[in-house]
């Protein structure tokens, strides 16, 4: 039974939660035994997740390119490119919006922060982020090569989609390069499901070092920031997304969220948006049934530009951070967060912890104190790997609804429920 039935999904969670089973147990029998701490968390399962994000991060750069020079080359007119990415750019604002408008509301409401919390000597170095102008200008590479060495997303996707446009217009030439990096783009996807045969180990190892590390006394003070953030999240998830693809396509969602599962519990134990793109893409292709002219666009730009996960972090933050420090916003100071933060989640990678570094811009923008950072950073990681799996769906329900309104959709597909299941 172990050996067919269970599908891929099943065994990830399996290794989720053993893997958490075992760190705890090996807390609670070792609290602070060197041992554990320098050959486990440390040593074998450090190990074992690293290798796994690595191999993760590794098909990023390669699978990006192949496959936006695969995609944009069957975009022949320029209109239809500027189409795409007008709507997918629109979209992708447009919910970052909403999370935010939905997570200040909340926040406002429930009032998480009480100055009952100290904020004597709290500490947080901000690292500068780029500013908007200076992130327009850094989408153009100087060296595309460069580029895909720093694992440069944006200029990543701008070198690709300008070489994928000019494929298309040198004749037959180009359709024996497109060719080239059809079948280059199924060899990269097939890489894809052979890494993910390493989930559930990855994930064991993961959540085991999680367990095993994760400071559980924060949470009493800022237990309730923790549940604002992570109920704005699930309604977000589970509720807004779940409305948008039945209102812009008329689409079953329930379908789209059992499908999208596997990518969300990458997302969950990656908390990196880029490391789980190779997973989101293969979902949404061979899965969903996007076709790979708009899924190869919409979802590398996807998991640098739309982060609604960490916006709805960001707006609760701001918010919580105000009411510790007794500061009142006014309405001017949240739609100047609004703006900000959707603005700050265009210039950023999807890697673990950016959320935070975004959020220090957003604080500086409405003159908090960057410090009040240091007061949710313990309970950050957990949130950041559930706004990841938030940002990545978001990619997704995006996807779903520009290629819908592109006729670049096989409803078949998406109707078969062992459509393009990786069957270990
Ligand atoms: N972990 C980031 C991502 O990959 C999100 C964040 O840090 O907020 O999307």
């Amino acid at each position: 039974f172990m050996k067919r039935k269970l599908g891929l999904t099943s065994k990830i969670l399996i290794g989720m939660t053993l893997g958490i089973f075992v760190g705890l147990i090996l807390r609670i029998a070792f609290p602070d035994s060197q041992f554990v701490q320098e050959y486990i968390t440390e040593g074998v399962l450090n190990v074992i997740g690293t290798i796994f994000i690595n191999c993760l991060k590794m098909l990023v750069v390669p699978m990006v390119f192949i496959s936006l020079v695969c995609g944009t080359s069957s975009l022949s007119e320029p209109s239809k490119l500027g189409r795409l990415g007008g709507k997918t750019l629109a979209f992708y604002l447009f919910t970052t919006a909403i999370a935010l408008v939905l997570a200040i509301f909340v926040a406002v409401i429930i009032h998480p922060g009480s100055n009952t919390l100290s904020t004597a000597n709290l500490v947080y170095d901000a690292k500068d982020a780029p500013s908007l102008a200076q992130v327009i200008i850094n989408i153009v590479p100087t060296n595309p090569i460069k580029a895909m060495t720093d694992g440069n997303m944006l200029q990543i996707i701008i070198f690709a989609v300008i070489f994928g446009f000019a494929v298309s217009h040198v004749g037959d030439k180009g359709r024996r390069v497109a060719a080239v990096f059809e079948d280059l783009n199924d060899v990269i996807m097939r890489v894809v499901t052979l890494v993910m045969y390493l989930a559930p180990y990855g994930v064991f190892a993961l959540m085991g070092k999680l367990a095993l590390t994760l400071g559980l006394g924060t949470f009493a003070d800022v237990l309730k920031y923790f549940g604002v953030v992570l109920g704005v999240l699930l309604l977000h998830g589970f509720v807004v997304y779940p409305t948008l693809l039945k209102l812009f396509t008329g689409l079953n969602p329930l379908i789209f969220m059992r499908k999208m599962r596997d990518a969300q519990l990458f997302a969950f134990s990656t908390a990196s948006s880029n490391a789980t793109l190779p997973v989101n893409m293969e979902t949404a292709e061979h899965r969903l049934g996007v076709d790979n002219r708009v899924a190869s666009f919409t979802l590398p730009l996807g998991a640098t530009v739309n982060m609604d996960g960490t916006a709805i972090m960001q707006g609760v933050a701001t918010v919580f951070i105000a009411q510790v420090y007794g500061i009142h916003l006014s309405i001017q100071d949240y739609f100047s967060v609004v703006v900000t933060a959707t603005l700050a989640s265009i210039g950023t990678a999807g890697v673990p912890g950016v959320g935070l570094v975004m959020l220090a811009m957003v604080l500086k923008q409405v003159g908090l104190p960057v410090e009040g950072i240091a007061l949710i950073l313990g309970v950050d990681r957990l949130l950041d790997m559930v706004r990841t799996a938030v940002n990545i769906t978001g990619d997704s329900v995006a996807t779903m609804i520009v290629a819908k309104s592109e006729n670049a959709f096989d409803s078949e597909t998406y109707h078969d429920t062992n459509a393009g299941k990786v069957r270990s």
